[in-house]
């Protein structure tokens, strides 16, 4: 009797990506278009530029997603952490985007694998926000009490799949049989719910803020994004464009410049309107519509030093950071890699370390962009203590810093 092959984190995390993205394209084919365009413009791109391979192989950038899921309390987040671990996905970072200039009432943590081998073999990562329920500019008492009790009786992830994702962390890996209906629930749990949703709740959460709404203001979370990466977003941009999809104005982040890509540039198409069923106060169920989901690309540069990313927000601080960019960095990585700006593998200036994290600024303007409405926050002070640490305590789990593994990957002797 032959056994059943036996799968490793990596193959779980790969499946657990391709599932996703299956997904996703049926519930929105937009995405699907995205896709295409994307795989399309990496293969022009590397045609014409055999060394942007540098920053990953043809074959990583096109299994390439992020995605982005919202839960709505640290409770649902710490179940995100363990359904996560069994793809070798770990909270890196803390994002605190109500401190944007336009404040969204989350904060975030981004889910990725950390060493380069993981991340070389598949990067999946998920940008997850919680809910700022603590916060009362957002949420006076009264809001927040009935946001928690909502959140605290609804269940995400059955229990039974929680269970069985610790299991596979502990092992570092299942068999075939045990992955295939694994990652089936696992990519369930993300599916849009064909629920109706309370629609008099959902208007109340949603004149505090468009993304408190689409946290708590349903019984289970979604993927709001699946994100492909390009080599070259500013041709994806032409292109989109060009076969008749309204992009937002901008592509966000560091601007296009002929010196070496830095960190993460970004844009996306509006969310388009799907159909949801509302239920009414009188419990009639109506046919509705909502906006909330949309498609997002991404080009990945090289990571920035502590050192980098000063220099990085002084240049962004200008009205037109292109045209000052040259003050600020050199335009060759032998030069950022000398000025210590960037991490290169063991120094090596024709071995970048690719920004794997997000970028505050442009999640904030990522969310902002794609709302119908705005948060009014109240003018009270913010005594809700969220910080690092106190994510970090909530959850019961390690955040790695960004910059530690950087630095390791740096150190580590290139390949
Ligand atoms: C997350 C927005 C952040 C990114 O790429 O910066 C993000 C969200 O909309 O839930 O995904
Ligand atoms: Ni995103």
């Amino acid at each position: 009797m032959s056994r059943s092959k036996r799968l490793e984190i990596w193959q779980l995390r790969a499946r657990f990506a391709t599932a996703l993205s299956a997904m996703y394209g049926a519930e929105v084919p937009a995405y699907t278009m995205l896709v295409r365009v994307s795989e399309q413009v990496n293969r022009d791109y590397l045609a014409r530029h055999p060394a942007a391979e540098r920053l990953g192989s043809l074959e990583r950038v096109t299994a390439e997603r992020h995605g982005a899921i919202r839960v709505g309390s640290p409770a649902e987040l710490a179940a995100v952490a363990d359904l996560f671990a069994a793809f070798g996905m770990v909270p890196v970072g803390y994002y605190d985007l109500r401190t944007a200039a336009s404040p969204i009432p989350v904060v975030s943590t981004a889910f990725r694998p950390v060493d380069n081998g993981e991340l070389a073999r598949n990067p999946f990562r998920v940008f997850t926000s919680m809910l700022a329920t603590r916060d009362r500019r957002f949420f006076a008492d009264e809001l927040r009490r009935r946001v928690e009790t909502f959140v605290g009786q609804r269940r995400l992830f059955d229990p039974a799949l929680i269970a069985r994702a610790r299991q596979i962390a502990a092992d570092g890996g299942c068999d075939a049989r045990e992955a295939d209906e694994f990652v089936a629930q696992a990519v369930a749990a993300f599916a849009l719910s064909p629920e109706p949703i309370d629609r008099d709740w959902y208007d109340e959460l949603s004149r505090v803020s468009a993304v408190a709404a689409d946290i708590a203001g349903v019984a289970s979370t979604h993927l709001n994004h699946l994100t492909p990466r390009v080599l070259d977003i500013d041709e994806l941009y032409r292109r989109m464009t060009a076969g008749g999809i309204a992009m937002i104005d901008t592509i966000q982040g560091p601007p296009r410049t002929d010196g070496p890509q830095v960190l993460l540039r970004q844009t996306s198409f509006r969310a388009l309107a799907e159909p949801r069923r509302f239920r009414l106060d009188d419990g009639t169920v109506i046919e509705g519509t909502l906006r909330v989901r949309f498609g997002e690309v991404e080009a990945r540069g090289v990571a920035l030093t502590p050192k980098g990313h000063r220099r990085y927000d002084a240049a962004m601080a200008a009205p037109d950071p292109a045209q000052v960019w040259a003050r600020y960095f050199p335009s060759t990585d032998v030069e950022m890699a000398a000025q210590g700006l960037a991490y290169y593998r063991s120094g090596d200036p024709s071995k970048p370390v690719v920004y794997e994290d997000f970028l505050p600024a442009s999640a904030a303007g990522i969310f902002r962009s794609n709302l119908d409405s705005d948060a009014e926050a109240a003018q009270v002070a913010d005594d809700s203590g969220y910080s690092l640490g106190w994510l970090t305590a909530a959850i019961d789990r390690p955040i790695y810093d960004p910059y530690a593994l950087y630095e390791a990957s740096a150190q580590e002797t290139a390949a």
